[in-house]
């Protein structure tokens, strides 16, 4: 045993002399490989380095997606910057958001990235792996995947009450609060880590920040971390919102093809919607899609109709449903439009109330199978509802509803014209909130 320890302990000098500058990198693997083979394996991925991030749990599914665009840019500018290392994003599996209320799907935990979105598009972006990926590429032979370093951002308290806003980038000592999800058993600390047992990490820092993502990168070292998570990702800012970077890493999220023809079979049978007649013709490959304003639509408007949390959190401008249906009829009349899409949160009975006002026109929504149920579950069933809406002549949203912006990202990328597209219900027919419009940049 002592011979083998000698023996190992050789090797490991010699595959770090043969490495010169990855000599840290060996050290601390070697702390936790128990024999030679395990660095060994180690080294062959030496170049390999792994972000990982969290956010917020309140955070919902909409806003999660636009951090997944501020990391993508971030990495992407990461990867020309440092081309030393292999660098990769872990994309951190869905579970356990607060808006997914429906309990007879099975479990709406450790859903992986390919539920909702296409990664072979995400990929052609940046690099990414799901969680499972990285499992099986991380942890060799052992049963613990040990992180090298997790980072819980923190908003600069101070800043926001003197709203002198400036970067900081500031290791300080975690209090007990930001560590309350933490549980610490001799230095090695495990957390909820997106519901997986065995991850777990022996070095937690608290870092006070403010700036965009690409402020984060002196945290990474690539040296002497293989693998870091931030934690709180939400708290970092987009490097550049709305340039042409930003529209290339949002275009990337295609969905998963499933729900694409989900929705396309629905327009179809529903809708009388078909994207030759609508004039909405994509190319599979999202790198080759262009410029264009000529997309038509199918012969309905949509509208995004949120509610639940929405009609306390944001009574300046979410109208009574009465209210809602008399703007909708006077929009659909001037359209000439007779069929109303219906994405919405709401209660049946607030739908069919809906409905009951507007008599004259043909009504829907997007009611699920139970296949597409349990296998796609709440989130799923929301993309459809979104694609549903993108593909629509005309779509009016919920003002201030992060899921209302995806779809006016994803119509802006299909190709409609702005006043098709950036349109909200108003508080009354008077009463009607300004909102801003981000256009497309190619
Ligand atoms: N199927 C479906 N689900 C919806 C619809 N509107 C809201 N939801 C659900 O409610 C969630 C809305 O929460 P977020 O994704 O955070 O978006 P938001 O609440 O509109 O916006 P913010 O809270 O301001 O970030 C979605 O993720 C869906 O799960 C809808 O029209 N159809
Ligand atoms: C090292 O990596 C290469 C390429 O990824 C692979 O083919 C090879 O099997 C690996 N070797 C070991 C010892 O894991
Ligand atoms: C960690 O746990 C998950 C499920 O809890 C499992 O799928 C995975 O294989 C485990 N990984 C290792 C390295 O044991
Ligand atoms: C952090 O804690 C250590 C030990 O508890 C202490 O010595 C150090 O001064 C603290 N640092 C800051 C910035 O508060
Ligand atoms: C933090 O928690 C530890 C252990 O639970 C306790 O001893 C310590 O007093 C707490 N510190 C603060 C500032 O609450
Ligand atoms: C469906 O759309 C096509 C082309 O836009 C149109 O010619 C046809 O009359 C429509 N069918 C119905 C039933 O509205
Ligand atoms: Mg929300």
């Amino acid at each position: 045993m002592l011979m083998f320890k000698v023996v190992h302990i050789i090797i490991l000098i010699f595959v770090c002399i043969v490495n010169g500058n990855e000599l840290e990198v060996c050290e601390v693997f070697d702390k936790y490989a128990e024999n030679s083979k395990k660095c060994s394996i180690r080294n062959n991925f030496t170049q390999k380095r792994y972000i990982l991030y969290d956010i917020n749990p309140p955070e919902g599914f909409n806003l999660r997606r636009d951090v997944y665009v501020r990391l993508a840019v971030f990495i992407k500018k990461l990867i020309e910057r440092d081309k030393e290392y292999e660098w990769q994003l872990v994309l951190p599996p869905w579970g356990n958001l607060y808006h997914w209320r429906h309990h007879n799907t099975g479990l709406q935990e450790y859903l992986f990235w390919g539920n909702f979105f296409d990664i072979t598009s995400l990929q052609k972006y940046i690099p990414v792996i799901e969680m499972y990926k990285f499992m099986e590429e991380y942890s060799s032979e052992t049963k613990e995947i040990q992180l090298d370093c997790v980072y819980i951002l923190q908003n600069d308290k101070e800043m926001f009450k003197t709203g002198k806003f400036e970067d900081k980038n500031e290791v300080m000592n975690c209090t007990n609060d930001s560590l309350q999800f933490f549980k610490s058993k001799q230095h090695i600390y495990t957390s909820p880590f997106w519901g997986y047992r065995n991850i777990t990490t022996w070095n937690v820092k608290c870092l006070k920040f403010h700036g965009t993502a690409s402020y984060l990168y002196q945290n990474l070292k690539p040296i002497q971390y293989r693998s870091v998570m931030f934690d709180h990702m939400e708290i970092a800012l987009h490097d550049e919102y709305g340039s042409k970077e930003y529209w290339k890493a949002r275009r990337s999220m295609r969905y998963n093809s499933e729900l694409y023809n989900i929705a396309k079979n629905y327009r179809k049978t529903f809708l009388n919607s078909t994207d030759k007649n609508d004039n909405t013709v994509r190319p599979l490959d999202w790198t080759k899609e262009e410029n264009r304003r000529n997309a038509r639509g199918g012969p309905y408007l949509a509208i995004h109709f949120r509610r639940r949390d929405f009609i306390i959190g944001h009574k300046e401008s979410i109208p009574t449903i009465k209210n809602a249906a008399s703007q909708l009829r006077e929009k659909m009349d001037k359209l000439g439009l007779t069929v109303l899409f219906v994405a919405t949160d709401g209660e049946q009975h607030e739908f069919e109330e809906l409905k009951s006002y507007l008599p004259q026109y043909k009504v829907l929504k997007f009611i699920p199978s139970d296949y597409v149920m349990n296998k796609f579950k709440d989130g799923g069933v929301a993309i459809i509802d979104q694609i549903i809406c993108s593909y629509a002549r005309y779509f009016i949203g919920t003002h201030e509803s992060t899921f209302t912006y995806r779809i006016q990202e994803d119509r802006e990328i299909i190709g409609f014209l702005p006043e098709t597209t950036f349109n909200t219900l108003c508080k009354t027919n008077k009463k009607c909130p300004t909102t801003g419009q981000w256009q497309i940049v190619w």
